[in-house]
């Protein structure tokens, strides 16, 4: 599935006043003052921290804008946030990355499907992963706000990582303090993103997003929103997610919150994420047989009014 491939292959203040949790979202809390956020701003030439790089311990938005070119060849960009453990690297990071795709680029192999299985072990030793944002088209952003304490933490353009680029563009965050605060702002749908490889949802989901979205496995996930038709149903979904090429239901306008590690929430929202028909997919590799997590089920299709 190209659009599905793409995504892989080519392809983030003390003393608030809390108010009362949002009512139909057990779990989700929400803050009276604005959290800090860092910008973070693509172009054709690659991405760039638009402002302030560092940011207290706490709650903090981390802002994606897309600003490439329509034109531009490679539109789009595909930005996570990682925090890498004691004495790993960049490169091994990237190393450990690229298997992911081998099974998405054509028909599964077992080779393909054992590596890809094996680069999940090594990223879940590697790094943590705090989430990101794809943005399939210019113009579209999200912000992805969720807790970080202190450390130093690394904006990957994962669109590099997958293309193979010499040197995958990285920008550093620095995060100083304690953390004082861990209220994250309302929401009013939860996405959780379990140990079975499914998306289970709860709430309402409203266009723009206003999502917590909660990794409550111990492996890695993220969350497509693809596109697609209204009335495309969840058996086309299955059939796609198997097949070669483009399925005929996909629609331009699809965006992606990036890889959440074991136990991590964000809130995320989209302006992007129009009113539509949008399936939810996890490519994520099985830490066991390697194969997509949609194959083995992530998948849903969803409408956000
Ligand atoms: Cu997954």
């Amino acid at each position: 599935m190209q659009a599905l491939r793409r995504s892989l292959a080519l392809a983030a203040v003390a003393g608030g006043m809390l108010v009362t949790p949002a009512p139909d979202v057990p779990g989700a809390s929400g803050v009276s003052v604005a959290p800090p956020v860092i910008q973070v701003v693509s172009a054709d030439s690659g991405f760039t921290i638009s402002g302030p790089s560092t940011a207290r311990a706490g709650v903090v938005t981390v802002r994606f804008v897309n600003r490439s070119s329509p034109t531009n060849i490679n539109p789009g960009s595909d930005i996570a946030l990682v925090k890498l453990r004691s004495g790993v690297t960049l490169t091994r990071l990237f190393a450990d990355l690229r298997p992911q795709a081998g099974p998405l680029l054509g028909p599964p192999t077992p080779a393909s499907l054992r590596a890809a299985a094996a680069s999940t072990r090594a990223l879940l030793k590697d790094a943590q992963f705090f989430g990101g944002a794809a943005l399939e088209q210019p113009g579209q952003s999200a912000d992805v706000t969720e807790v970080l304490s202190a450390g130093t933490y690394q904006l990957v353009n994962m669109n590099d990582v997958f293309g193979r680029a010499a040197r995958p563009l990285v920008r550093t965050i620095s995060v100083t303090g304690s953390v004082v605060r861990v209220e994250l702002p309302a929401a009013t749908a939860r996405i959780d993103l379990t140990a079975a490889n499914r998306f289970v949802t709860s709430g309402t989901l409203r266009a723009g997003g206003g999502y917590l979205v909660r990794n409550v496995s111990s492996t890695l996930h993220f969350v497509q929103f693809l596109h697609v038709r209204p009335g495309t149903t969840e058996a086309q979904l299955a059939r796609a997610v198997t097949a070669p090429g483009q399925p005929s239901f996909v629609l331009p306008g699809g965006v992606e919150h990036e890889v959440l590690g074991p136990g991590g929430q964000t809130v995320f929202r989209s302006p992007g994420l129009k009113p539509g028909t949008y399936a939810l997919l996890c490519l994520v590799a099985d830490a066991r047989t390697g194969m997509a997590h949609a194959v083995m089920g992530m998948r849903t299709i969803v409408v956000l009014r």
